[in-house]
């Protein structure tokens, strides 16, 4: 009797075990662009379908909601964090505070500059340096090394803002006939690709042939100022970005935007197997590159039928 008692107990035990759901803190940027909305829904199904108890939260583009977010699951012992870094530089304090927890900490979507690197299990995101080089390398074949830039960059101190505009640039510093006129941020946003772009209007006049996107919502907010100042896209000028979202391969399709590079976010699936093994305290890769595409003329109308984002 008592050993049956004994193997019921242990039988419990080990249900409890298993059946215990992992606790996962997601601190998200915010909700800027198209892309970033993929991200979040990959990140939330996937938990959804693994029956992961995530606790979400909106940073709202600010990193010190972000860092609030991160206390706030240290103080409710979950059993992993996810980050995904609005700025490269500002989080050891908080990285700190989790590693003193004991609690594992993933980066996602956009790397950060620490001195520790024990301060986070690994990274799983885009190469933002070979996006930027990719842009450029195919603005080079398209243009034969020939034309004057206007530059969008993404969110500023962030990583992909910072990685797409240099190796953008140093590709472009190889060809002479190739100039960068002007440079400044629209924040990722589609509204702030619209104003900034009628600013470099007024500022340029018509006197440039290429808008470079650091992603697609800008490009797409620039088309619209482009468009309106009477300036054909695809003819008079050569809109390039980065990203790859639906609507922008569609424009890619009607000739709108010349080239866009991808950048996929729906790596829900990969961040949570990663978690699950830094749980289980297995060693991981500390660098997780996602592999990416281009899309221009050539490919753009094939894939739209299968696009996911
Ligand atoms: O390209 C942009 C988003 O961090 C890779 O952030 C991400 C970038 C993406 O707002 O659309």
């Amino acid at each position: 009797m008592r050993s049956l008692v004994t193997l019921l107990l242990v039988l419990a035990a080990a249900g409890a075990l298993v059946a215990k759901p992992l606790t996962v803190g997601f601190a998200q940027t915010g909700a800027e662009s198209a892309w970033r909305t993929a991200n979040t829904t990959s990140m939330k199904a996937e938990a959804e379908r693994r029956g992961i108890v995530l606790k979400f939260a909106d940073g709202q583009g600010r990193q010190e909601n972000q860092i609030r977010a991160v206390h706030s699951f240290i103080a409710q012992g979950v059993d992993a964090i996810v980050i995904a870094p609005i700025v490269e530089t500002g989080w050891e304090p908080v990285l700190r505070a989790a590693k003193q927890a004991g609690i594992p900490v993933i980066i996602t979507d956009r790397t950060i500059k620490v001195s520790d690197d024990s301060l986070y299990a690994c990274f799983v995101g885009s190469d933002f340096l070979q996006e930027g080089r990719m842009a450029a390398e195919w603005l080079v074949r398209r243009t034969g090394g020939k034309g004057r830039i206007l530059e969008l960059q993404g969110t500023p101190g962030s990583a992909p803002a910072n990685d797409r505009r240099k190796a953008f640039a140093e590709v472009i510093a190889q060809h002479p006939g190739l100039t960068i006129l002007d440079s400044q941020s629209g924040d990722f946003r589609r509204s702030g690709g619209k104003e900034v772009m009628e600013a470099l209007l007024k500022k340029h006049g018509h006197n440039f042939d290429i808008v470079y996107a650091h992603n697609d919502d800008m490009a797409l907010g620039a088309l619209q100022a482009i468009e309106e100042a009477g300036l054909k896209p695809g003819k008079d000028v050569i809109v390039l970005s980065i990203d790859a979202i639906r609507e922008a391969i569609q424009a890619v399709a009607d000739g709108r935007i010349s080239c866009t590079v991808e950048c996929n976010p729906l790596f829900g699936p990969k961040v949570y197997d990663l978690v699950a093994k830094v749980v289980a305290g297995q060693k991981v890769a500390r660098m997780q590159y996602n592999r990416d595409e281009l899309f221009d003329s050539t490919n753009a109308a094939a894939v739209l039928p299968s696009r996911q984002y």
